[in-house]
């Protein structure tokens, strides 16, 4: 992971742009061909994802939710009075509404989203909410190191909050340099909660990935309709399928887009060929075990702190203390 100094003030859209192009002219020209996950999530994808978290099949938001619903109390007890809470991609602040009504004062809560029309307005909606609760919010890219606030980096102690099961996103060696990453920013002394979908039998993951409604196909759809409005690209939809499994190797669902044919489609002006059956790998989402999270953890200097999960054990939120 490259250190990138990234500009927050002048044009963040411009950028945001240039990274995108690059990106998926770099993904497109690789072989096998693959887009970051990240660049999901415009106006529509972050749409799209809320569809996914309702449907039947899905079940790690609710699932998390209620964890966190059941276990708000016992998790607010590893965050100490006067602390700053620091959300990771933070999305809309659903889950940390949950925590905020249970921890003690704190100094601050600092969102942190790529996106950062998405957590300006998730900010104004907790504001009121919460009126003796300081909202920062920060628009940065999470794999990235970032600045927190000054009334954030004043406090005592930090506090990390990534939940979601975003970390899965992320290749095991990225997810470490997060971690790593994250204690950088945290400073010792730190807590950090992440909320980690475990592995479970195949059949209910698939099923997760492949909902009936077809909402997780529009989603991963959409990345190719971003792309031609964004990068002028033509592909054409209904000659791409959505495909996603569980990869029982590498504990990981992979999706993908399949061309149902052998074609040529352009992109800020190259043209990619594609055989017949090719896709474009667009996601990885690795599962794990609290042991395998623990080692990971544990090899950039996290200490576990405590793990919940529900009854079936589908899900996880696990602890780690940084030690000063
Ligand atoms: C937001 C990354 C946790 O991996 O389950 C949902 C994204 N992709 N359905 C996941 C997603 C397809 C989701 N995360």
């Amino acid at each position: 992971m490259v250190a990138l100094a990234h500009s927050q003030t002048p044009q963040p859209q411009a950028a945001d742009t240039a990274a995108f192009e690059a990106d998926v002219l770099a993904g497109l020209g690789g072989t096998p061909k693959h887009i970051p996950a990240k660049y999901f999530y415009d106006g529509t994808g972050s749409q799209l994802f809320e569809r996914i978290t309702e449907v039947p099949e899905y079940y790690p938001t609710r699932t998390e939710m209620r964890i966190l619903r059941d276990h708000a109390a016992d998790i607010a007890k590893l965050i100490a009075p006067g602390s700053a809470l620091v959300e990771f991609g933070s999305g809309s602040s659903k889950k940390a509404r949950i925590l905020l009504r249970a921890v003690p004062p704190l100094a601050a809560y600092v969102p942190v989203d790529i996106c950062g029309e998405m957590v300006e307005q998730e900010a104004a909606e907790l504001r009121p909410d919460f009126p003796q609760l300081k909202v920062l919010p920060v628009t940065a890219d999470i794999c990235f190191p970032f600045e927190l606030p000054a009334e954030a980096m004043a406090a005592p102690v930090r506090v990390g909050f990534f939940p979601g099961s975003t970390i899965g996103n992320f290749e095991p060696h990225e997810a470490a340099a997060f971690l790593r990453n994250a204690a950088k920013i945290l400073l010792p002394g730190a807590t950090l909660i992440v909320g980690v979908d475990l592995i479970k039998d195949a059949e209910i993951l698939n099923a997760a990935y492949n909902d009936k409604d077809g909402v997780t196909a529009k989603f991963n759809r959409n990345l190719l309709t971003r792309i031609n409005r964004e990068l002028r690209g033509n592909f054409k939809l209904d000659t791409f399928e959505h495909h996603a499994f569980f990869n029982r190797e590498r504990n990981r669902i992979e999706m993908h887009l399949a061309s149902l044919k052998r074609q040529k489609v352009k992109v800020v002006g190259e043209c990619f060929d594609f055989r017949a059956g090719e896709t474009i790998h667009t996601e990885n989402s690795y599962k794990y075990s609290v042991e395998s999270l623990g080692a990971l953890a544990r090899g950039v200097g996290w200490e576990p702190a405590g793990v919940w999960t529900d009854k079936r054990q589908y899900f996880s939120i696990q602890a780690f203390t940084l030690s000063d």
